[in-house]
């Protein structure tokens, strides 16, 4: 304790505006890192893992290693240059100490190159040691190992050499502090996610990942009980490949440009499949931009007016006969977008849209001249995406007509609810919960349990029409389809882009899919995430959509009972009231319960669990629903039965 008092003394005159900064941190994490919730834990992660492929973008590192360790802590490892370990001449300290300790102090000695790289809030690794109970770094660097250790934030020693070594490289573990994060338990899909994202999106460097601590039951087992290894040679065709995987495609080989305009690096690879989704996913300096911006509207500009123009001088746009709009040239396209910003400014609610205006004409004239030289050299591709294209204009027609009765119901208000709705009456959207349950029993029972102040009621009749396989007109005129909009009071299409939502009149902030605990209702609630990821994301984004948890159990004895929503709380309830006596009730359907029951259990905000569904990845949760709701029925059954619950989608 004495030496460690010491040691902060001697830095003490150096430290005061640097324990202030990184005060700050711990005093409002979320102003930092998001939140300090399961996303912002793994946020960590990336924030360390971004200076390691900053490093390598520099050209200086070929290898990231990342595991996850038994104790939850995070070891991240590069082989690049390792962090300058000499005195820095102002802050009269260690060089690595400063880039630990001083917010944004990270990049300040990289002359030449600028930072690309980046978490979203790009706040750095000293943000990560302040948010962490206990960091240790090593550096290799100049035949020595470096080595300093911290606690939130604070050095607990100087900067000290620990022995030889031949390599060079940064290693740095942390252990996320539990007083500042609700949950430091890591989901190693998560971070997998994200490092397979990574290793696309940079190609040319080997990322590995592990998992060290141990299976249920496997204790003894030596080594990761989970290791994967990614490495693109190809980049972001690999990616497209990767993502299509369960798709027909249209083309043998995407499209793929690769190079610089106005000093912009572009990189934009697409291919088409035989489905009826739009999948872009647009990056900025690694950042999924899921609002967009400049960059995608310069892709979408770019891709009309080339593919118009060769369809016109083909002359099959005139034999058609039909009206073509920009949509319909993105409808089956699978595209990814990835440029780097020296000054990226960041806009939207979730600051993930692009603002940079010069990156539109950029990236426009980019894929013009591409898409060009593409169609002139491969002929018999050219004319499959006309056809397609045109296809898409005459679904479009189709489409827009049952679009318009969906909008109707909106515009004559109350009138025109669907009648199987039990509205509440309260009319604050942000108060207001509408439960989608599946039958019509169980239906009748919500509507007799729930609170009807706030709690809205709209029974599902069997399974709605599986939207991954259907065309857009086929899912607005299903009636089930247009319950659920004019229920919602969500409108589609604005002047700018015909298949936005419109929020603004959203009746619920919270829509809750209801169903049975078992293998139908576990397809209804992927029928119905599908529609509301591939028709109404900007629900899921902001946070509005749940699945309820009805329980599984009722262990019952005398006048004691008590819910059981797993097998071990089944166990601790049998303990607990002995075993003589006892009854043991499976629910396998909501319509087991009474009104009472399903209130208590299930929709009472005192005592339900809600899931909340998020999106963690947007590109994985893509490739997800086109394997779960595909024509591809061998790789669907090896998911479920390895993820019994929505891992992916559902954290
Ligand atoms: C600043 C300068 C130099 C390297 C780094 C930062 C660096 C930081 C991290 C963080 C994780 N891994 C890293 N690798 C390198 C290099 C300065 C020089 O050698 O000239």
């Amino acid at each position: 304790m004495s030496e460690t008092t010491r040691s902060t003394n001697e830095y003490s005159a150096s430290n005061i505006t640097v324990l202030e900064g990184l005060e700050a941190v711990r005093v409002r994490p979320a102003m930092y890192i998001g939140d300090v919730n399961f996303r912002g834990l793994h946020h960590l992660v990336y924030e360390v893992v971004d200076n390691s492929i900053d490093e390598a973008l520099a050209g200086f590192c070929t290898r990231i290693y990342v595991s996850i360790n038994k104790d939850n802590s995070i070891t991240v490892e590069d082989n690049g240059r390792g962090i300058p370990v000499d005195m820095h001449e102002k802050e009269h300290r260690s060089a690595l100490e400063v880039v630990m300790t001083v917010l944004h102090a990270g990049g300040k000695f990289d002359k030449g190159s600028y930072k690309v790289s980046g978490g979203l809030h790009g706040v750095g690794v000293s943000c990560v040691n302040a948010l962490s109970e206990h960091m240790i770094v090593n550096v290799y660097r100049g035949g020595k190992v470096w080595q300093q250790e911290y606690s939130k934030g604070k050095p607990l020693y100087a900067v000290k050499s620990v022995g030889d070594t031949d390599k060079t490289g940064t290693r740095i573990t942390f252990h996320p502090d539990p007083t500042i994060f609700t949950t430091t338990t890591y989901d190693y899909n998560t971070l997998l996610d994200r490092m397979r994202e990574l290793a696309y999106l940079n190609k040319g460097i080997d990322i590995t990942i592990e998992d060290f601590r141990p299976e249920e039951g496997k204790e003894d087992a030596e080594g990761p009980a989970k290791s994967d290894h990614f490495y693109s040679e190809n980049g972001l065709r690999d990616f497209i490949a990767y993502l299509d995987e369960n798709r027909e495609k249209l083309m043998p080989e995407a499209i793929y440009i690769e190079g610089e305009r106005n000093g912009i690096p572009i990189e934009i690879a697409m291919q088409y499949n035989n489905t009826y989704n739009e999948n872009i996913h647009s990056y900025v300096n690694n950042i999924n931009t899921h609002e967009g911006g400049t960059h995608l509207a310069g892709f979408r500009s770019g891709l009309t007016r080339t593919l118009k123009a060769y369809a016109d001088k083909s002359g099959m746009l005139a034999k058609a006969k039909v009206e073509i709009s920009g949509d319909d040239f993105r409808e089956g396209l699978t595209a990814i977008i990835s440029v780097k910003v020296a000054e990226p400014q960041f806009e939207g609610q979730t600051k993930t849209k692009l603002g940079n205006n010069e990156v539109r004409g950029a990236v426009d004239s980019a894929v013009s001249e591409m898409l060009e030289n593409y169609l002139e050299e491969h002929p018999n591709e050219a004319k499959t995406i006309v056809e397609k294209v045109i296809l898409a204009a005459r679904a479009r027609q189709a489409a827009r007509k049952a679009r318009e009765m969906v909008q109707r119901g909106n515009v004559f208000s109350s009138a025109g609810l669907p009648g199987k709705l039990a509205d509440c009456q309260d009319g604050d959207p942000a108060m207001c919960e509408i439960y989608f349950v599946e039958g019509d029993s169980a239906g009748g029972s919500a509507k007799q349990g729930r609170d009807r102040r706030y709690q809205a009621i709209l029974p599902l009749r069997g399974k709605i029409l599986n939207v991954e396989k259907a065309m857009r007109h086929r899912a607005f005129e299903s009636e089930e389809i247009r319950n659920i909009y004019t229920a919602l009071g969500v409108t589609v299409g604005t002047p700018e882009d015909s298949q936005a939502l419109n929020l603004s009149k959203l009746r619920y902030h919270k829509v809750i899919i209801m169903t049975d605990a078992d293998v139908d209702g576990a397809h209804i609630d992927t029928l119905m995430l599908t529609f509301f990821f591939r028709y109404m994301p900007e629900l899921i984004e902001n946070g509005y959509v749940y699945l309820a948890t009805p329980p599984l159990y009722l262990v019952k004895k005398g006048n004691k009972s008590y819910y059981c929503w797993t097998e071990e709380e089944r166990e601790q309830a049998m303990i607990a009231v002995g075993d003589k006596g006892v009854h043991v009730q499976r629910y396998k359907g909501l319509g087991e319960m009474n009104p009472e029951q399903l209130w208590e259990t299930t929709m009472d905000p005192e005592n339900r669990q809600l899931r909340q569904v998020t999106i963690e990845n947007a590109a994985s949760a893509d490739r997800v629903f086109s394997m779960l709701m595909g024509d591809d029925v061998p790789p669907r059954r090896e998911f479920i039965e390895r993820n019994a619950t929505y891992a992916t989608i559902d954290a």
